[in-house]
């Protein structure tokens, strides 16, 4: 990714999750599935269109990279995207490392960065004082990992990780808006979704 990234998190806009979601999503055919991580990602994920491509995480933080590194391994014809909250990112970090050192091609995490744990009480993570998620990245081993400056910038690296090849790390920062609706809580029927858009279930 070429794009001046020196003034990191500092440098970037602002940008609402759901609308970013929405930028994603409209860009997706039925050969790239998402993986959602917890919480507002999920939720906004859902509001996106419930595609039968899409994995929702219900209740654990941190495992939308670990899942969809999974899916990525397993179908490395099919590109994935991870998104994931910077909470929940910092939890897992080891994922991280674990993404550079499997090398997919065909794996895109994004992270949206909205500097707490907004859905229990906003409390601050560390990125609202001291870390930058995406040089986090590139010291784990994603050369590949950029901030989006704005929504446009957004939509570029997105254009990017469905025509080239990754692993992919991107980050954007998010505000503070609630999500645009609510994951409905079944998880037997949201797996089983998912294996039927991925093809392993008929
Ligand atoms: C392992 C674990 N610890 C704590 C929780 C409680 N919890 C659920 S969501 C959440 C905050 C998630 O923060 P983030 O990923 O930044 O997403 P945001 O709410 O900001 O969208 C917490 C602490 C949990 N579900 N799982």
């Amino acid at each position: 990714m070429a794009d001046n990234q020196a003034g990191g998190r500092n440098h970037a806009k602002i940008m609402n999750r759901a609308d970013l979601t929405r930028r994603l999503v409209a860009k997706l055919g039925a050969q790239e599935a998402v993986i959602g991580g917890i919480g507002n990602t999920n939720f906004d994920l859902w509001a996106s269109g419930q595609r039968p491509e899409n994995f929702y995480m219900l209740g654990s933080m941190g495992l939308a990279v670990p899942i969809a590194l999974g899916v990525a391994l397993a179908q490395p014809a099919r590109r994935v995207f991870a998104l994931e909250g910077d909470g929940s990112l910092l939890m897992q970090l080891g994922a991280l490392g674990t993404v550079a050192a499997a090398r997919p091609k065909n794996l895109a995490i994004i992270v949206w960065d909205n500097g707490a744990y907004q859905i229990t009480g906003a409390q601050p993570t560390l990125t609202a004082t001291v870390s930058d998620l995406v040089r986090i990245a590139q010291g784990a081993g994603l050369a590949q990992s950029a901030w989006a400056f704005d929504e446009a910038h957004f939509e570029s690296l997105v254009e990017r990780v469905l025509k080239g090849d990754g692993p992919w790390f991107i980050a954007a920062r998010t505000d503070d808006k609630k999500p645009a609706g609510t994951t409905e809580r079944d998880p037997a029927k949201i797996r089983l979704r998912f294996m039927q858009g991925i093809g392993t279930a008929s």
